[in-house]
């Protein structure tokens, strides 16, 4: 049993159990002991939403590959975080939040006590994997775990606690010492052997990696050389292998190449992935008969795509007896390609389709594709590349510029706008001693503008390259294509290079191809923060207006 002198003093030390140095949050009557004693102890970060307390915990987490903390208010703070906590629920990606309460005496009184709120757990539990009532000095810390835990096994998401404030004032006793240990289910040996037998005997495979597959990076690795296969991934699958080696095709899957690629496989692999509407064309994309997939959720197998073999458990566990059944020598070393094996037409056809989506998309962008290159070229291998929802990047940033490393890969898998900055400044305060890349419209930016004050103030090595065209360009991208007028998506954008200086940040800009690369590896080297706003009326159009890969039923 510990004694804790108040509330505060025992989540630092869960925090501490937890690997966490750093959160995210908006300070409150209803949270206070909390707040102070995480700034005293460890490293608190005002943000200046709630939303990006959960967003900016989110990517801490992705970040390090663990779990981040985000600490709000009881009522409007908690319901802003939930636009977050729905992010990371649908991302499936670890995040502790700790939210207030009321007094214990007054919950579910309504008799409007500051902040009262009908229902909070109940909103909570709606946007989160787990949700609970701290009830009392003696249940938090167990809460606190249990909440740990549960954000971190599989499915994974967000797991929300409120904390009556009195109930977090008070000295706490601890005697949470037993921490159960996961029970992750394994496929059976038939099963294994089976779905071993067909990878063995395939001619044209073909692997998939989703965001499960991140914990199974050497494997996987290991598995591409001794079949032979090519890789695609899910966004979320990216740089688990890292996307310069030579059968990584990465985020294609719906170009015709990659389409044609897969309708002429003979056996897919598919390791942990949702299969999500964007990432198929709306589930439009046809996969090989044979299908192997493995995933930790047992609802996720065969849920979209049958599976003539579904192998639940942990991907990295899976793919380890997977290997283990597989012959030992790397396939392509028998030579002649007439027995067992890959073909080797379909290494080299591999490597092409790579080349081919590549070039394709990188002319399709046209003046962009020297802001890609400057940007991947400006980073060093490891930093990291966080997203908002903007033209750039649901062309090519979520495809064509390379990704080494999974953690490196932030970006909203629920497509919410937003979200980036805060994810980015998550991140960057993650891994303080790597550079961070933010790349968000001019319409994303504005959702949370208030945040340039918390990048100012805490003053991480992010850059935050803002791509200004006025408005919510994809949108009025569709409107234009396939309505009479414009609704709602011209927009009235500041001066960025005023509120930079107004936000005591440095500012510059990117008006022509050639700005690209200078303006960069300036602001990324610079090792502090920097708004870079590209211009994108000055620099061009793409070749083609970006639209969305969504069904317009009146198109
Ligand atoms: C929370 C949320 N609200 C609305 C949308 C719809 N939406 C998707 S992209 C977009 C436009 C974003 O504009 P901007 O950041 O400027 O990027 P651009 O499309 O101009 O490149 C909007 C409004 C969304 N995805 N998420
Ligand atoms: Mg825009």
């Amino acid at each position: 049993m510990t004694h804790h002198p108040t509330g505060g003093d025992l989540l630092v030390a869960v925090l501490r159990e937890l690997g966490i140095d750093t959160v995210f949050g908006i300070v409150s009557v209803h949270n206070l002991p909390l707040v102070e004693a995480v700034d005293r102890e460890l490293r608190f970060v005002p943000v200046r939403h709630e939303a990006t307390a959960v967003n900016a915990a989110d990517a801490y987490g992705r970040a390090r590959g663990s779990l981040g903390c985000a600490l709000t208010s009881t009522g409007t703070g908690a319901g802003n975080a939930a636009g977050s906590l729905i992010e990371a629920l649908s991302a499936g990606t670890g995040v502790l939040h700790v939210t207030g309460q009321v007094e214990s005496r007054y919950l579910g009184s309504g008799r409007g006590f500051i902040h009262e709120t009908k229902d909070q757990l109940g909103m909570l539990r709606a946007v989160s994997t787990y949700a609970a009532t701290v009830p009392s000095t003696e249940a938090a810390g167990r809460i606190l775990r249990e909440a740990a835990r549960a954000a971190l096994r599989a499915p994974g998401g967000p797991a929300s606690v409120e904390w009556p404030i009195d109930l977090q004032y008070a000295a706490q006793q601890d005697d949470d010492t037993a921490a159960p240990i996961p029970v992750t289910p394994h496929p059976d040996e038939t099963a294994l052997d089976a779905a071993a037998r067909l990878l063995a005997g395939a001619r044209r495979p073909l692997v998939w990696a989703g965001g499960g597959a991140c914990g199974a990076a050497d494997r996987l690795a290991e598995l591409l050389a001794r079949t032979g296969a090519g890789l695609l991934t899910s966004n979320s699958g990216r740089g688990t292998v890292p996307e310069d080696h030579p059968q990584v095709i990465g985020n294609f899957a719906t170009t015709p190449t990659g389409r044609a690629l897969l309708a002429d496989a003979d056996v897919l692999l598919t390791i942990g992935t949702h299969f999500r509407s964007n990432e198929t064309g709306d589930y439009s994309l046809s996969l090989p008969e044979a299908h192997i997939q493995i995933d930790v959720d047992a609802a996720a197998l065969g849920r979209v795509y049958p599976a003539t073999h579904a192998l639940q458990g942990d991907a990295d566990a899976v793919l380890g007896a997977l290997l283990a059944r597989l012959p030992g020598a790397p396939p392509a070393a028998d030579g002649n390609g007439t027995t067992g094996g890959v073909e080797p037409a379909w290494t080299a056809r591999v490597a092409s389709v790579r080349e081919e989506v590549r070039a394709t998309l990188h002319d399709a962008i046209g003046p962009q594709a020297a802001v890609c290159d400057a940007l991947r070229a400006a980073l060093p291998r490891r930093g990291v590349v966080a997203r908002d929802v903007t033209i750039p990047s649901s062309s090519w940033g979520n495809r064509l510029l390379e990704i080494y490393d999974p953690r490196d890969n932030v970006f909203p898998r629920g497509g919410g706008i937003g979200q980036g900055l805060g994810m980015g400044i998550g991140a960057a305060l993650a891994r303080p001693d790597e550079s961070t890349v933010v790349m968000a419209g001019d319409g994303g930016l504005a959702v949370h503008l208030g945040e340039l004050l918390t990048l100012a103030q805490e003053r991480p090595a992010l850059t935050l390259v803002v791509f200004n065209d006025g408005g919510y360009g994809v949108l009025r991208n569709m409107q234009d294509r396939y309505s009479e007028r414009r609704s709602g998506v011209d927009l009235t954008t500041p001066d960025f290079s005023l509120l930079a200086r107004a936000c005591g940040l440095p500012y510059a800009r990117i008006a022509s191809e050639a700005d690209a690369a200078p303006v960069l590896s300036e602001a990324v080297a610079s090792g502090s923060p920097t708004l870079v706003e590209v211009d994108l009326a000055a620099l061009g159009p793409m070749k083609n207006p970006f639209t969305p890969p969504v069904k317009i039923p009146t198109a």
